[in-house]
């Protein structure tokens, strides 16, 4: 699938860091390692039912910090991203404005498209949708049902029946646990499964938990061939999974996500990579904040949500929206306000006006500047972007004038924040 352009990135003199972040399953901060000078990331993408809002834009956002700090540390950076171009919410939503679920989803990939372009996110290398891995997916399940790893449903409204991954299977044959990856105990995993739709009360399932992997095809649904599996259409965590899987080294460097993603979505997307190669999906899961409006998780079927393209349409600009995403860590919640986009886009002023009036000194742009040394080592340490905004008002306030010319601090706050002072 096309993603969308990329954004001019200046190349920065080399500078090795390490990383360390917070990885969900871990419960800390771990070193994040990459040999042979290579990192791979997945994040999982939108649902195209609706157009980007904050929080998108945030997981968006905040995952472009960790790309472009691992390109300012010389690495190769393999980034894929799904879209979820087929699943319930999409059909549903479809139907109710009688639109066709194609159209919806095309129309609404495309805004989230120009959104991402104009808050300056480096596109993934591979980006793709999932009905563009259907064959895949087919594979991947015919292979867990081979292993006795997924087992019919017969479903009486259909031909043929669904598929479900089974939990306790997996748990008996690979080193997968549920719970392990998203760091849930079983009641709260219980209490979350139905409302990010799952079906614990589906007759036939050997686990209520037990997440669908294949859906026969029904009335008046779109439908893929499916082989052995009969017609029909994916599940949800077997699309990242397939994906992932079929594009990046396994294990990848980074899951990630938002932080609705820990259960079901990225349990399962793991137990089912893990079922189907005996390797885990990935080395590090990585999940951002939920951001909300007035103390509730901006969402879709809340519909409390604040668009991005609304927000610029209003005449915000694109990168005030990202300055005020990067001053919240990415893994806090936070609600939006706005008088903090107000105060963010005050502050990107501010750092135009500086950059404006900073010294020039073409002599010394082959070495790192002091601002690179600094606000690296601020993202080096579980990618703390509100302490380089911080930096960037010291810089503002002339603290490193000697050791920064004004081409040096444009490239590095473009490079590493995505944010182009000089215009
Ligand atoms: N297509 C699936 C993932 S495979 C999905 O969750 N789509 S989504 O459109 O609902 O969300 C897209 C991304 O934004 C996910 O990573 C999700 O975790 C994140 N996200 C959704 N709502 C919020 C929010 N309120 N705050 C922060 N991130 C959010
Ligand atoms: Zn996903």
């Amino acid at each position: 699938m096309r993603s969308w352009p990329a954004p001019p990135v200046p190349s920065l003199p080399p500078l090795e860091q390490t990383l360390e972040i917070h990885s969900t399953p871990a419960g800390t901060t771990v070193p994040v390692t990459s040999p042979r000078g290579l990192a791979s990331l997945y994040v999982c993408g939108i649902t195209p039912y609706d157009a980007t809002h904050l929080g998108h834009a945030n997981t968006y956002v905040q995952f472009d910090l960790l790309v472009r700090y691992w390109r300012a540390c010389g690495l190769d950076v393999n980034y894929v991203q799904n879209v979820t171009d087929i699943d319930d919410p999409l059909l549903e939503r479809a139907e109710a404005t009688g639109t066709d679920w194609r159209e919806l989803a095309e129309s609404q990939t495309e805004l989230f498209r120009s959104d991402m372009e104009a808050l300056r996110v480096i596109p993934p290398t591979t980006y793709m949708g999932a009905v563009e891995m259907i064959p895949g997916v087919v594979e991947d399940v015919e292979k867990l049902a081979e292993l006795g790893i997924a087992y019919q449903v017969p479903a009486e409204d259909a031909e043929g029946p669904d598929y479900y991954f089974d939990i306790a299977a997996a748990e008996d044959r690979t080193d997968w646990r549920l719970g392990s990856i998203g760091g849930y105990e079983r009641p709260a995993m219980e209490e979350l499964f139905p409302e990010r739709g799952g079906d614990p009360d589906r007759p036939g399932k050997r686990d209520p938990l037990d997440p669908l992997l294949w859906r026969a095809r029904r009335r008046g649904e779109p439908h893929w061939d499916g082989r052995s599996l009969g017609e029909g259409r994916p599940g949800w965590h077997i699309e990242c999974s397939v994906i992932a899987r079929r594009h990046l080294p396994a294990p990848f460097t980074v899951q990630g996500g938002g932080s609705d993603l820990r259960f079901p979505h990225h349990e399962f997307s793991a137990a089912h990579a893990t079922a189907a190669d005996e390797t885990p999906l990935a080395e590090h899961y990585v999940h951002t904040g939920m951001v909300g409006l007035d103390g509730e998780k901006m969402s879709k079927s809340l519909r409390n949500l604040v668009l991005v393209s609304q927000l610029t349409a209003a005449g915000n600009d694109p990168q005030a929206i990202r300055a005020l995403l990067l001053s919240h860590h990415w893994r806090t919640d936070w609600s939006f306000t706005a008088d903090e986009l107000a105060a963010a886009e005050t502050r990107l002023g501010r750092w135009k006006q500086a950059l404006a009036e900073a010294p020039e000194d073409a002599g010394d742009a082959g070495r790192p500047s002091e601002l690179q040394y600094s606000l690296m080592s601020a993202l080096a340490g579980d990618l703390n972007a509100p302490a380089a905004l911080d930096i960037l008002d010291l810089w503002a306030d002339g603290h490193f004038a000697r050791g920064t010319s004004g081409t040096q601090a444009r490239d590095v706050v473009d490079a590493l924040l995505g944010l182009d002072l000089g215009v």
